[in-house]
């Protein structure tokens, strides 16, 4: 059988069984990065994949995770992210998150944006993620 018709198949059975939870994105400015995070709950009976982030006001956007190599930390682009079945997975700062990279325009407190998250079984969601301080001191995110 050939991928499209299985990924059809899925998609017309899943419904939508992906939950976003909680996303918000670090206040940054024009021409710098940010970041996004949220909780992706799964409810479904069958793993799902991130595998793709849009939005309409930065040059790039890509799926990272964070690594350690002795004291240094890193963070590397992830071709996607697997949520297992009935479980929660959480981009937080400091592990998985959504590099949102050159902005076309200022992220200001309290500001809201719009992403496009897209799913292997649940298809294309829309999220708002609201502009917040970031919590964590000594969190370097350079490009
Ligand atoms: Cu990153």
């Amino acid at each position: 059988m050939n991928l499209l018709l299985i990924f059809l198949m899925f998609f017309s059975s899943q419904g939508n069984k992906i939950k976003i939870k909680e996303p918000w994105m670090r206040i940054s400015a024009e021409g710098q990065s940010t970041a996004l995070f949220m909780k992706i709950e799964n409810t479904g009976n069958i793993a799902d994949t991130l595998y793709k982030v849009e939005c309409g006001f930065a040059d790039r956007v890509e799926i990272h995770e964070t690594y350690h190599q002795g004291e240094m930390m890193g963070m590397r682009e992830v071709p996607f992210i697997i949520i297992p079945e009935k479980s929660t997975f959480e981009l937080k700062p400091r592990a998985h998150h959504i590099m949102v990279i050159k902005l076309k325009k200022d992220i200001k407190k309290g500001t809201q944006e719009e992403f496009t998250l897209y799913f292997k079984q649940a298809g294309k969601l829309k999220v708002k993620a609201t502009a917040q301080e970031m919590q964590i001191q000594g969190m370097g995110h350079k490009h």
